[in-house]
Protein backbone atom coordinates (compact mmCIF):
# COMPACT_ATOMS: atom_id res chain seq x y z
CA UNK A 1 0.00 0.00 0.00
CA UNK A 2 1.08 3.41 -0.57
CA UNK A 3 1.53 6.27 1.81
CA UNK A 4 -2.41 6.60 3.06
CA UNK A 5 -4.48 7.87 5.77
CA UNK A 6 -3.33 6.21 8.87
CA UNK A 7 -7.23 5.83 10.94
CA UNK A 8 -7.38 5.47 14.92
CA UNK A 9 -7.98 1.83 15.74
CA UNK A 10 -12.06 0.58 15.98
CA UNK A 11 -13.23 1.61 19.84
CA UNK A 12 -15.99 -0.32 21.21
CA UNK A 13 -17.70 2.89 21.65
CA UNK A 14 -17.32 6.27 19.63
CA UNK A 15 -16.43 9.66 21.30
CA UNK A 16 -18.66 12.34 21.33
CA UNK A 17 -16.29 13.93 18.45
CA UNK A 18 -16.52 10.81 16.13
CA UNK A 19 -20.26 10.67 16.65
CA UNK A 20 -20.25 14.27 15.66
CA UNK A 21 -18.05 13.44 12.43
CA UNK A 22 -19.91 10.54 11.62
CA UNK A 23 -23.21 12.75 10.71
CA UNK A 24 -21.35 15.31 9.06
CA UNK A 25 -19.15 13.16 6.82
CA UNK A 26 -21.45 10.41 6.92
CA UNK A 27 -19.07 7.87 7.56
CA UNK A 28 -15.92 6.83 9.92
CA UNK A 29 -12.82 4.59 9.02
CA UNK A 30 -10.80 2.47 11.56
CA UNK A 31 -8.51 -0.02 11.58
CA UNK A 32 -7.93 -3.16 13.47
CA UNK A 33 -11.66 -3.53 13.86
CA UNK A 34 -10.96 -7.60 13.51
CA UNK A 35 -8.08 -9.34 14.42
CA UNK A 36 -5.58 -10.81 12.15
CA UNK A 37 -6.99 -13.95 13.11
CA UNK A 38 -10.41 -13.33 12.64
CA UNK A 39 -9.68 -12.22 9.18
CA UNK A 40 -7.92 -15.44 8.29
CA UNK A 41 -10.87 -17.13 9.78
CA UNK A 42 -13.32 -15.21 7.47
CA UNK A 43 -11.53 -15.39 4.41
CA UNK A 44 -11.37 -19.74 4.60
CA UNK A 45 -14.92 -19.24 5.54
CA UNK A 46 -15.60 -17.61 2.10
CA UNK A 47 -13.17 -20.33 0.16
CA UNK A 48 -15.09 -23.09 1.71
CA UNK A 49 -18.50 -21.50 1.30
CA UNK A 50 -17.61 -21.23 -3.00
CA UNK A 51 -15.79 -25.28 -2.47
CA UNK A 52 -18.58 -26.52 -0.82
CA UNK A 53 -21.34 -25.15 -2.70
CA UNK A 54 -19.39 -25.21 -6.60
CA UNK A 55 -21.21 -27.75 -8.58
CA UNK A 56 -22.70 -30.07 -5.60
CA UNK A 57 -26.31 -30.22 -6.15
CA UNK A 58 -27.44 -31.57 -2.78
CA UNK A 59 -26.09 -28.36 -1.10
CA UNK A 60 -26.69 -25.78 -4.01
CA UNK A 61 -28.51 -25.15 -7.06
CA UNK A 62 -26.39 -23.94 -10.10
CA UNK A 63 -27.96 -20.86 -11.96
CA UNK A 64 -26.58 -20.21 -15.48
CA UNK A 65 -25.18 -16.61 -16.42
CA UNK A 66 -28.31 -15.04 -17.15
CA UNK A 67 -26.13 -11.72 -18.78
CA UNK A 68 -22.68 -11.56 -19.35
CA UNK A 69 -22.06 -7.99 -19.00
CA UNK A 70 -24.42 -7.26 -15.96
CA UNK A 71 -23.10 -6.88 -12.27
CA UNK A 72 -26.25 -9.57 -11.47
CA UNK A 73 -26.31 -11.87 -14.70
CA UNK A 74 -23.01 -13.99 -13.13
CA UNK A 75 -23.56 -16.92 -12.80
CA UNK A 76 -24.05 -18.36 -9.11
CA UNK A 77 -24.82 -21.29 -6.39
CA UNK A 78 -27.75 -20.67 -4.26
CA UNK A 79 -28.42 -22.69 -1.44
CA UNK A 80 -30.86 -25.18 -1.20
CA UNK A 81 -31.59 -24.89 2.62
CA UNK A 82 -31.00 -21.32 3.17
CA UNK A 83 -30.93 -17.61 1.53
CA UNK A 84 -27.09 -17.70 0.97
CA UNK A 85 -25.86 -17.90 -2.20
CA UNK A 86 -22.48 -17.61 -4.24
CA UNK A 87 -22.21 -15.06 -6.90
CA UNK A 88 -19.46 -15.37 -10.02
CA UNK A 89 -18.25 -12.51 -11.85
CA UNK A 90 -20.32 -11.33 -14.79
CA UNK A 91 -18.99 -12.79 -18.03
CA UNK A 92 -17.06 -15.99 -16.28
CA UNK A 93 -18.54 -19.51 -17.58
CA UNK A 94 -17.96 -21.69 -14.27
CA UNK A 95 -16.57 -25.53 -14.78
CA UNK A 96 -16.66 -28.25 -12.54
CA UNK A 97 -13.13 -29.37 -13.51
CA UNK A 98 -11.93 -25.68 -12.63
CA UNK A 99 -12.76 -25.25 -8.55
CA UNK A 100 -9.67 -23.89 -7.89
CA UNK A 101 -10.35 -21.22 -10.86
CA UNK A 102 -13.97 -20.92 -9.82
CA UNK A 103 -12.87 -20.08 -6.17
CA UNK A 104 -10.68 -16.44 -7.61
CA UNK A 105 -14.18 -15.42 -9.68
CA UNK A 106 -16.40 -14.77 -6.98
CA UNK A 107 -17.97 -11.49 -6.86
CA UNK A 108 -20.88 -11.79 -4.11
CA UNK A 109 -21.85 -14.11 -1.18
CA UNK A 110 -24.87 -13.21 0.23
CA UNK A 111 -26.70 -14.09 3.38
CA UNK A 112 -24.01 -15.99 4.82
CA UNK A 113 -23.95 -15.14 8.40
CA UNK A 114 -25.20 -18.45 9.37
CA UNK A 115 -22.54 -20.49 7.16
CA UNK A 116 -19.50 -20.29 9.89
CA UNK A 117 -19.29 -19.42 13.16
CA UNK A 118 -17.12 -16.74 12.86
CA UNK A 119 -19.20 -14.79 10.22
CA UNK A 120 -22.18 -14.65 13.00
CA UNK A 121 -19.72 -13.71 15.79
CA UNK A 122 -18.17 -10.50 13.58
CA UNK A 123 -22.22 -10.06 12.69
CA UNK A 124 -23.91 -10.22 15.83
CA UNK A 125 -21.17 -9.57 19.01
CA UNK A 126 -18.20 -8.37 18.03
CA UNK A 127 -17.89 -5.64 20.32
CA UNK A 128 -16.18 -3.28 18.43
CA UNK A 129 -18.68 -3.91 15.60
CA UNK A 130 -21.49 -3.75 17.62
CA UNK A 131 -20.11 -0.63 20.11
CA UNK A 132 -19.71 1.39 17.18
CA UNK A 133 -23.12 0.43 15.38
CA UNK A 134 -24.97 1.12 18.86
CA UNK A 135 -23.05 4.49 19.06
CA UNK A 136 -24.52 5.77 15.67
CA UNK A 137 -27.94 4.38 16.42
CA UNK A 138 -28.23 4.78 19.89
CA UNK A 139 -30.65 2.36 20.83
CA UNK A 140 -31.34 -1.70 20.25
CA UNK A 141 -30.22 -2.46 16.46
CA UNK A 142 -31.25 -5.08 14.27
CA UNK A 143 -29.36 -7.10 11.56
CA UNK A 144 -30.39 -6.07 8.29
CA UNK A 145 -28.24 -7.77 5.16
CA UNK A 146 -25.16 -9.81 4.57
CA UNK A 147 -22.54 -9.46 1.84
CA UNK A 148 -19.13 -10.59 1.14
CA UNK A 149 -17.54 -8.78 -1.71
CA UNK A 150 -14.77 -10.25 -3.73
CA UNK A 151 -12.84 -8.26 -6.76
CA UNK A 152 -11.26 -10.69 -8.73
CA UNK A 153 -7.15 -9.76 -9.10
CA UNK A 154 -6.95 -7.50 -12.83
CA UNK A 155 -10.56 -7.27 -13.83
CA UNK A 156 -12.72 -8.02 -10.65
CA UNK A 157 -15.56 -5.43 -11.82
CA UNK A 158 -16.75 -1.75 -10.73
CA UNK A 159 -19.42 -1.00 -8.23
CA UNK A 160 -21.16 2.15 -9.29
CA UNK A 161 -21.93 5.12 -7.48
CA UNK A 162 -25.12 4.31 -4.99
CA UNK A 163 -26.40 4.97 -2.26
CA UNK A 164 -27.22 1.68 -0.32
CA UNK A 165 -30.69 3.16 1.13
CA UNK A 166 -31.53 2.69 -2.90
CA UNK A 167 -31.76 -1.41 -2.31
CA UNK A 168 -33.47 -1.28 1.49
CA UNK A 169 -36.80 -0.28 2.22
CA UNK A 170 -37.08 1.11 5.67
CA UNK A 171 -39.14 4.16 7.29
CA UNK A 172 -35.89 6.16 8.09
CA UNK A 173 -33.34 6.73 6.10
CA UNK A 174 -30.73 8.06 9.26
CA UNK A 175 -31.18 4.99 11.23
CA UNK A 176 -29.49 2.51 8.70
CA UNK A 177 -25.12 1.74 8.86
CA UNK A 178 -23.30 0.15 6.64
CA UNK A 179 -20.07 -1.53 7.81
CA UNK A 180 -17.20 -2.49 5.37
CA UNK A 181 -14.62 -4.60 6.57
CA UNK A 182 -11.44 -5.26 4.73
CA UNK A 183 -10.07 -8.60 4.41
CA UNK A 184 -7.70 -8.24 2.37
CA UNK A 185 -5.11 -4.51 2.29
CA UNK A 186 -7.91 -2.46 0.34
CA UNK A 187 -6.01 0.24 -2.04
CA UNK A 188 -7.05 2.24 -4.64
CA UNK A 189 -5.44 -0.28 -7.06
CA UNK A 190 -7.66 -3.22 -5.90
CA UNK A 191 -10.49 -1.41 -5.94
CA UNK A 192 -11.20 -0.01 -2.08
CA UNK A 193 -14.37 2.07 -1.65
CA UNK A 194 -14.39 5.65 -2.38
CA UNK A 195 -17.12 7.86 -0.79
CA UNK A 196 -18.33 11.57 -1.36
CA UNK A 197 -18.07 12.95 2.29
CA UNK A 198 -21.01 14.97 3.37
CA UNK A 199 -22.92 14.20 0.26
CA UNK A 200 -25.13 11.74 2.51
CA UNK A 201 -27.11 15.06 3.31
CA UNK A 202 -28.26 15.61 0.07
CA UNK A 203 -31.03 12.69 0.81
CA UNK A 204 -32.28 10.69 -2.03
CA UNK A 205 -30.72 10.47 -5.18
CA UNK A 206 -32.24 8.96 -8.17
CA UNK A 207 -31.04 5.60 -9.20
CA UNK A 208 -31.47 4.00 -13.15
CA UNK A 209 -30.38 0.51 -14.34
CA UNK A 210 -27.42 0.04 -16.57
CA UNK A 211 -25.34 -2.53 -15.84
CA UNK A 212 -26.40 -2.27 -12.29
CA UNK A 213 -28.16 0.26 -9.90
CA UNK A 214 -26.18 3.42 -10.27
CA UNK A 215 -27.01 7.37 -9.39
CA UNK A 216 -28.02 9.39 -12.63
CA UNK A 217 -25.15 11.40 -13.73
CA UNK A 218 -25.24 15.28 -12.91
CA UNK A 219 -26.33 14.37 -8.98
CA UNK A 220 -22.91 13.76 -7.89
CA UNK A 221 -19.32 14.86 -8.94
CA UNK A 222 -17.31 11.69 -8.48
CA UNK A 223 -14.43 14.34 -8.71
CA UNK A 224 -14.70 14.45 -4.88
CA UNK A 225 -14.65 11.23 -4.21
CA UNK A 226 -12.25 10.15 -1.34
CA UNK A 227 -10.17 6.94 -1.64
CA UNK A 228 -10.56 4.88 1.61
CA UNK A 229 -7.37 2.65 1.52
CA UNK A 230 -7.71 0.33 4.86
CA UNK A 231 -5.41 -2.66 5.98
CA UNK A 232 -6.70 -6.02 6.16
CA UNK A 233 -8.87 -5.78 9.62
CA UNK A 234 -9.75 -2.07 9.21
CA UNK A 235 -13.55 -0.98 9.15
CA UNK A 236 -15.41 1.63 7.04
CA UNK A 237 -18.87 2.67 8.92
CA UNK A 238 -20.93 5.13 6.79
CA UNK A 239 -24.54 6.02 6.62
CA UNK A 240 -27.14 4.32 4.07
CA UNK A 241 -27.56 7.77 2.10
CA UNK A 242 -23.59 8.32 1.73
CA UNK A 243 -22.69 7.89 -2.11
CA UNK A 244 -20.01 5.41 -2.61
CA UNK A 245 -18.41 3.33 -5.23
CA UNK A 246 -15.85 0.76 -5.86
CA UNK A 247 -13.40 0.99 -9.07
CA UNK A 248 -12.38 -2.08 -11.36
CA UNK A 249 -9.45 -4.22 -9.57
CA UNK A 250 -6.56 -3.35 -11.30
CA UNK A 251 -3.95 -5.69 -9.08
CA UNK A 252 -2.92 -9.09 -9.39
CA UNK A 253 -4.63 -10.11 -6.44
CA UNK A 254 -8.21 -10.18 -5.02
CA UNK A 255 -9.55 -8.02 -2.78
CA UNK A 256 -12.21 -9.22 -0.22
CA UNK A 257 -14.37 -7.31 2.07
CA UNK A 258 -17.46 -8.02 4.43
CA UNK A 259 -20.22 -5.76 4.53
CA UNK A 260 -23.01 -5.93 7.38
CA UNK A 261 -25.88 -3.69 7.56
CA UNK A 262 -28.01 -2.89 10.72
CA UNK A 263 -31.26 -0.50 11.66
CA UNK A 264 -31.99 0.41 14.60
CA UNK A 265 -34.90 -1.49 16.15
CA UNK A 266 -37.48 1.01 15.63
CA UNK A 267 -37.56 1.73 12.01
CA UNK A 268 -39.58 -0.81 10.39
CA UNK A 269 -38.83 -2.03 7.21
CA UNK A 270 -41.93 -1.14 4.70
CA UNK A 271 -43.53 -2.33 1.40
CA UNK A 272 -41.52 -1.50 -1.59
CA UNK A 273 -44.50 1.10 -2.75
CA UNK A 274 -44.82 2.38 0.59
CA UNK A 275 -41.04 3.07 -0.22
CA UNK A 276 -41.68 5.16 -3.10
CA UNK A 277 -42.33 7.92 -0.62
CA UNK A 278 -39.42 7.62 1.71
CA UNK A 279 -36.70 7.47 -1.19
CA UNK A 280 -37.46 10.19 -3.49
CA UNK A 281 -35.86 12.89 -4.68
CA UNK A 282 -37.32 16.72 -3.43
CA UNK A 283 -39.64 16.98 -6.05
CA UNK A 284 -41.30 14.04 -5.32
CA UNK A 285 -39.46 11.52 -8.10
CA UNK A 286 -39.35 7.80 -6.42
CA UNK A 287 -35.34 7.28 -6.45
CA UNK A 288 -34.57 3.51 -5.83
CA UNK A 289 -33.03 0.50 -7.40
CA UNK A 290 -36.49 -1.12 -7.47
CA UNK A 291 -38.33 2.14 -9.02
CA UNK A 292 -35.50 2.62 -11.51
CA UNK A 293 -37.31 1.19 -14.41
CA UNK A 294 -36.39 1.21 -17.99
CA UNK A 295 -38.88 3.93 -18.51
CA UNK A 296 -37.44 6.19 -15.79
CA UNK A 297 -33.72 6.12 -17.82
O1 LIG B 1 -17.15 -3.55 -4.05
C1 LIG B 1 -17.43 -3.42 -2.88
O2 LIG B 1 -16.85 -3.99 -2.00
C2 LIG B 1 -18.54 -2.48 -2.45
C3 LIG B 1 -19.82 -2.91 -2.97
C4 LIG B 1 -20.93 -2.07 -2.48
O3 LIG B 1 -20.79 -0.90 -2.24
C5 LIG B 1 -22.24 -2.67 -2.31
O4 LIG B 1 -22.42 -3.84 -2.71
O5 LIG B 1 -23.13 -1.99 -1.78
Amino acid sequence: MSARIIFPDCPTELSKEQLSTYWSEGFLAFENALSSAEVEEARQGLIDITRSYAFNDEVAEYRPMTDGDSNYGGASFRSKKSKCFVQLEPGYEPSPDKLDELVLKVRKTQDFQDEAPVFNRIYTTHPRIQGVVKSILGQAIERYQTMALVKAASGGVEKPWHQDNAYFAVENLDQVVGTWIALDDATAENGCMRVLATAHAKGPLKHYHTFDCEIVSGRIDPDLAIPIELPAGGMLVFHGNLPHQTPVNTSPNSRRALQYHYRSSSNAVVSKEAYYDVFKEADGTPASCVAALPENF
